[in-house]
């Protein structure tokens, strides 16, 4: 056989066998996404149309997915980093793959704006799709924050970082986010310091600022709150929008639950489906995806789990709750109070672990 012949017999091969690994794909898809963020009846759907089983794994913060992708052999196939801090330096790290646009003509549906506001942590949108997005404020129980104090001004964070309000809160317990990349930037945007900053100096003010407030926190978690408030345990969590709305959504009897962007701002994220770089299953993680990014599936997840979508054809089929609620998509005035944080350099990042270490065992 000719030099040439053999060549193109030995690209006919690699094609055929490329293709066979596709065709043998296992029927799985290992999904690694944050507690309480479907509605497990859509995996169900996805698994019913395509006969492709979703292995679907939880976790409640940033740091663990991160641990976990920056070692590799995760063997999960879709996961959900927020943009920033986090996905871009997954990105940068090489733990996550380029996604193949040519699976996902339901691209189509992507809401510009979401999108290019993710664009400056994932340029091109080469890595990601937006999942959900929301908003860091807090949540309180009306009555028993007005038994307590009845002027409480429940739409600013001096509910949470004014030692002398939030100490009147603490008999009936306060909850804060384990997530130095929410906390950190909300006591500097409290402070009036950029909530970006990268100072040493303006890190160590945030410090203070929440070791002041430490003795009156109860808990340090990232879940345990939706629970607490929907049970009247508590009275007062700093925490993630959708999550609020699902305890206020689960509410017992005469549990009052309110959720506030407070009127200082606060910090807007994206969370992002992306595919880690040796997952196991790319083909199935692309259908995933792609099936996802249906109006009707992601205004599904929406209208469950209380958090906005970036996809612009969704909106028609969201509950009129969910889409009319100021607090999950909001206006234009209050969206020019939310900012977003970028990634830290390395040296920062240990300043900030540090520094949360330091808040959270108050020392
Ligand atoms: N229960 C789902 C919570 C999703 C929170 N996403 C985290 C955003 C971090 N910036």
């Amino acid at each position: 056989m000719s030099r040439a012949l053999l060549s193109v017999a030995a690209g006919l091969a690699a094609f055929s066998l490329g293709t066979a690994a596709f065709a043998q794909e296992e029927k799985v898809v290992n999904v690694y996404n944050w507690s309480d963020y479907i509605d497990e009846s859509i995996l169900e759907e996805f698994t019913a149309e395509t006969g492709i089983k979703v292995v679907y794994d939880v976790y409640d913060s940033n740091e663990i997915l991160e641990t976990k992708l920056l070692s590799g052999g995760t063997g999960y196939d879709v996961v959900v980093p927020s943009a920033a801090p986090f996905m871009v330096r997954q990105i940068e790290a090489g733990a996550l793959q380029k996604l193949d646009m040519s699976k996902l003509p339901n691209l189509t549906h992507v809401w510009e704006a979401i999108a290019e506001r993710v664009e400056k942590y994932d340029p091109d949108n080469a890595y990601s799709v937006n999942y959900m997005w929301g908003t860091t404020g807090i949540g309180f129980n009306v009555d028993k924050i007005a038994e307590r104090m009845p002027d409480a001004p429940t739409d600013s964070w001096d509910m949470i970082f004014d030692p002398e309000i939030v100490s009147k809160f603490e008999d009936c317990g306060v909850y804060m986010l384990d997530a130095p990349a929410e906390t950190i930037p909300a006591a500097l945007n409290y402070l009036g310091l950029d909530p970006n900053s990268k100072d040493p100096d303006d890190i160590a003010k945030a410090g203070e600022a929440l070791k002041a407030i430490r003795p009156y926190i109860q808990k340090f978690h990232s879940s345990a709150y939706i629970d607490a408030l929907a049970n009247g345990d508590i009275c007062l969590a700093v925490g993630w929008s959708g999550d609020v709305f699902q305890a206020i959504d689960a509410a017992a009897d005469g549990v009052n639950v309110e959720y506030v962007i407070p009127t200082e701002g606060a910090q807007m994220w994206f969370d992002q489906m992306a595919i880690p770089a040796d997952a196991p299953h790319p083909e199935n993680a692309h259908t995933f995806i792609n099936y996802m990014l249906r109006p009707e599936v992601i205004a599904k997840a929406s209208n469950y789990v209380f958090y906005a979508n970036g996809n612009k054809d969704a909106t028609q089929h969201l509950d009129a709750e969910v889409a009319e609620d100021p607090a999950i998509y909001p206006p234009e005035d209050v969206m020019e109070k939310l900012f977003t944080v970028d990634s830290y350099d390395p040296k920062t990042q240990r300043i900030v672990t540090r520094t949360w270490t330091s808040v959270k065992t108050g020392q």
